[in-house]
């Protein structure tokens, strides 16, 4: 009976929570980036374990940003990570263009906190990045688990079917580096994969401290590669006419990071599957 009790008083905490819509300032979040735009969020709780965005970008000046590139096929990519940095989702906002709005609902687990980061690339300003501190709806877990320590070596990381392996998981802080990325599967390269929204694959880049934000989009290589290549823009330059498009051989092209402990997520299509690869990595 205690225990229901306690259930009880539980449910009654969240359901008091969850009624009032409240107004966030999202915080520019962008590594290196400059800010041009102002992004304001109002957050709502239509349930206890799903959080609802509607976002509005405007001018400095409070005019509402209603110009857009379109960028990896979508207006606005929505990524969204909880306060352990052990999850981690990617969406795409719908856009009503009368109110200069973006909505997207999101299921939570209501003891966590989550970051949520709005990447876009208004017209005239670059790409823009604001990150919203969403807290726990109901009975906060205590504290921030701590991170596992980087290896130097890593081991290859599964996702799904596959293994992801990064060249190096500590990397020279202030320094933009080459790192190669392969993904296996069954022991040996994947040949089944599939570009994900115009990209090999997306890595995103968090550093755990600042909580500032990254995200490249690595290079497809022929071959597995040991050195670096220069910097070159074009993603298939390398590619034979009927291999993959989308790996299993790739370099990363890294900007320079300040010092920190970071947590990478990189983003790819398999045979028909979307998978996520994490990594911990530490920046010296
Ligand atoms: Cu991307």
């Amino acid at each position: 009976m205690e225990s229901l009790a306690r259930a009880a008083t539980g449910l009654i905490l969240a359901a008091a929570t969850v009624a009032a819509p409240v107004q966030l300032n999202g915080t520019f979040a962008l590594l290196g980036g400059t800010q041009r735009i102002v992004a304001r969020a109002i957050v709502s709780h239509p349930r206890p374990n799903e959080v609802t965005f509607d976002i509005k970008q405007t001018s400095q000046q409070g005019g509402i940003v209603r110009s857009y590139q379109i960028d990896m096929t979508k207006l606005m990519h929505l990524v969204v990570i909880s306060d352990d940095f052990r999850q981690f989702s990617h969406e795409h906002p719908s856009y009503n263009r009368k109110s200069g709005t973006f909505r997207q609902t999101i299921t939570v687990d209501p003891s966590h906190a989550y970051i949520v980061y709005a990447d876009s690339t208004p017209k005239s300003a670059g790409q823009q990045v604001f990150r919203f501190s969403i807290p726990a709806s109901a009975n906060p877990s205590a504290t921030m688990a701590p991170l596992p320590p980087s290896t130097p070596s890593p081991d290859a990381v599964t996702a799904g079917p596959y293994a992801v392996k990064l060249g190096t998981t500590t990397l020279a802080a202030r320094t933009a580096q080459m790192i190669p990325l392969e993904i296996t599967k069954a022991g040996a390269a994947a040949m089944d994969l599939e570009p994900y929204l115009g990209a090999a694959g997306h890595a995103v880049f968090v550093n755990t401290a600042t909580l500032e934000y990254v995200h490249v989009h690595p290079m497809v290589r022929s071959t597995m590669s040991t050195t670096s290549p220069m910097s070159s823009g074009s993603m298939d330059m390398d590619q034979p006419q009927s291999g993959p498009v989308a790996g299993p051989h790739l370099m990363m092209h890294v900007p320079p990071l300040p010092v920190g402990t970071y947590k990478l997520w990189f983003q790819f299509r398999g045979a028909g599957s979307l998978e996520v690869a994490s990594f911990t990595l530490a920046v010296r």
